[in-house]
């Protein structure tokens, strides 16, 4: 086996030794058989858009072909390459927020079994932003009007999206003035993929104008609403105490797994698994329980809300069944490999595949819908049960690792975080960046990914921004592979932060890394920036924050999306591997330089966490200086 340079996770390594010595391929394994990749692949001057191709520009000799077959440059290749992947990110992240809005619907109308309004106070906050009464109406009758607003909204033609309204005045400003205002979520996604058709868009800043739009369509449309009615549906986070890692899985209860990112289906089976008369069926079969936990997002959608343990991120997905004791893995869609199935050949593991937008070969099909939520949990579960009696003793590895964790921060809950129960307001945050006990925030969020050391590097960027007294906010996959490293308990600060960062959590009695939910959640760190600007002190606009954010292992498209909304929103974004652009030189200078000039945010591309931090922590302190605020008071 490759040495554990592969990652430095104690449980992921004993469960690929165990998948080796079962001879079973796991992702790492195919990545190597994938290396080295196409070089004109990592560099995106591929192109096949059309059937004059494919075709490819030859950057490495000099008499190789300049331009596509239509006449296209690398500049232009890689920035269609370039908006076809934030398109389908942001369509995916708005696709999520429509599933989210139609169980809210179903739910208003009393159409939907297992699920109420959670949160009516945010419910009214929320209405009224898209311009509802709500005087003299139920709960329900505002959240009907609600939802067909917001159906609305994901067709809208002309005009602006309401929650962008949340954003400071001047990037509203910008946003018009360089026509990336959104208009309606699927509005965007229609004219991104129109114009990325041969012969169309055949200008690169025109089309990283588009790709902003849509990106930002995502971070204050699709994925807003998704955070913002999963909270009034599901309820709102609050801190808890939570599990992660494979070790979670229990020797002697019936496991399930939930994977994917729509919380409708994960909070279902989470509710159905503590029915009396489900578990007394579990009894039945001779199981002491049942433990449901989550892999990727919808693990996070569900950790935040119920405490429900995480299994493990993106890349821990194949070993939940190679630990021999998991009878069931539930999927919906998103980051689903689709070699799950083979994988659980080898086991009893049943996998259910449950969502119309993402079938899987292999699985059991059994389609969810919100009118029988509940019953079909049940049902589902119950087959859980009964494939308990056919886990084999001897094929059970269940790692004895697990971590401890405090997720459910929201923008809302830092509000009485800091001002205590009678005063609510973001002010010590910002008192704490002005008087220097703060350097700044900064966002690690993204997935894991076979070609890094998986999760060591989330680790040791975090840690040496907290060493630099630099708040980090997390979600997704990294926020799972930094929990495992404990770095999302309280006692981490006193572990790894500066002194400036110890007194603020000793104070506050919060940990240093603040777990904010899965990737559609960036949208809190977009809302929680606005209260920043908005409580004063701080800059006019999201880009005079002191903030910056990175994905160092991304993967998927999505990832690609949320940078985007960030760098669209004024924030500096470090990824740890560039997404396929250098073949495109005036592209690149586009995405790491002029851009700022747009939006004052702009790309970087740099695979050491320690060179990744030291970017991060020299473009805060430039935003200090030009806010003239204090010297550091420790460092
Ligand atoms: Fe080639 Fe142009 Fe067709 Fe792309 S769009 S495949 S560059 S001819
Ligand atoms: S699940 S998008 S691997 S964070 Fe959201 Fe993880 Fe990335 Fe999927």
């Amino acid at each position: 086996m490759a040495e554990n340079k592969f990652s430095g996770d104690k449980a992921t390594q004993e469960l690929r030794q165990v998948a080796e010595d079962l001879n079973i391929q796991t992702i790492w394994d195919r990545e190597v058989l994938q290396t080295p990749h196409c070089g004109f692949g990592l560099l995106g001057i591929c192109c096949k858009n059309c059937n004059l191709g494919p075709c490819r520009v030859d950057p490495f000799n000099p008499d190789g072909p300049k331009l596509g077959v239509c006449g296209a440059d690398a500049d232009v290749i890689a920035a269609r390459n370039l908006l076809r992947h934030i398109t389908a990110g942001s369509a995916c992240h708005n696709d999520h927020g429509r599933e989210i809005t139609k169980a809210f619907y179903m739910t208003a109308k009393g159409e939907a079994q297992g699920y109420k309004i959670n949160d009516e106070q945010k419910l009214k906050v929320v209405a009224q932003e898209y311009g509802v009464t709500i005087e003299g109406k139920s709960s329900p009758e505002i959240a009907q009007e609600l939802a067909k607003k917001i159906f609305s909204e994901y067709g809208q033609q002309e005009g602006e999206l309401a929650l962008i309204q949340r954003a400071p005045k001047k990037q509203k400003e910008l946003w018009r003035k360089h026509g990336m205002m959104p208009r309606g979520m699927d509005r965007e996604v229609v004219e991104s993929m129109a114009r990325t058709n041969m012969g169309v868009d055949n200008d690169y800043r025109s089309l990283m104008r588009q790709g902003m739009k849509v990106a930002l369509s995502d971070g204050w449309g699709g994925s807003m609403i998704a955070t913002d009615l999963s909270d009034i549906l599901f309820r709102s986070p609050r801190p808890l105490s939570g599990k992660s890692n494979l070790g979670v899985f229990k020797e002697d209860e019936v496991n399930i797994a939930v994977h994917g990112h729509v919380p409708v289906l994960s909070d279902m089976i989470a509710q159905a698994a503590t029915d009396p008369e489900i578990l007394k069926y579990a009894k039945e079969k001779g199981a002491n329980g049942i433990l449901v936990a989550g892999i990727c997002c919808t693990a996070l959608e569900s950790l935040m809300r119920r405490g429900m343990p995480v299994a493990g991120n993106f890349l821990q997905q194949e070993l939940a069944i190679i630990t021999g004791a998991l009878e069931m893995l539930i999927v919906d869609l998103q980051c689903v490999m689709p070699s799950l199935p083979e994988i659980a050949k080898r086991f009893h593991t049943k996998v259910i595949s449950t969502n119309p937008r993402a079938h899987f070969p292999g699985t059991e099909y059994i389609e969810f819908n919100e009118a029988k939520g509940f019953e079909l949990a049940k049902q589902i579960i119950r087959k859980a049960i009964d494939n308990f009696p056919n886990r084999k003793k001897e094929s059970v590895n269940i790692p004895k690792v697990s971590a401890d964790l405090v997720p459910g921060f929201t923008t809302e809950y830092v509000f009485d975080m800091l001002g205590g129960k009678t005063r609510f307001t973001y002010r010590p945050l910002n008192d704490g960046i002005i008087m220097g006990r703060l350097r700044g925030v900064a966002a690690v969020v993204g997935c894991d990914n076979p070609k890094m050391q998986s999760g060591d590097t989330h680790a040791r960027l975090v840690k040496e921004l907290l060493k630099n007294d630099v708040l980090v906010v997390q979600t997704g996959c990294a926020a799972t592979a930094c929990a495992k490293d404990d770095l999302l308990t309280p006692e981490a600060a006193f572990k790894h932060a500066g002194k400036g960062i110890q007194e603020i959590c000793e104070a506050v009695g919060c940990p240093p890394v603040l777990h904010l939910g899965p990737c559609v959640d960036n949208s809190r760190i977009l809302t929680a920036c606005c209260e920043m600007v908005k409580e004063g002190g701080i800059g006019n606009g999201l880009d005079e924050l002191p903030i910056a954010g990175a994905a160092p292992e991304w993967v998927s498209e999505k990832a690609v999306a949320i940078g985007w909304y960030f760098v669209a929103s004024g924030a500096l974004v470090v990824f740890g591997m560039p997404y396929p652009l250098y073949g495109a030189k005036n592209l690149t200078n586009f995405v790491t330089k002029e851009v700022e000039e747009w939006t004052g945010g702009r790309w970087a591309f740099e695979p050491d966490p320690m060179k990744m931090a030291r970017i991060m922590i020299d473009h805060i302190d430039a935003k200090r200086k030009a806010l003239n605020l204090r010297p550091m008071m420790y460092q």
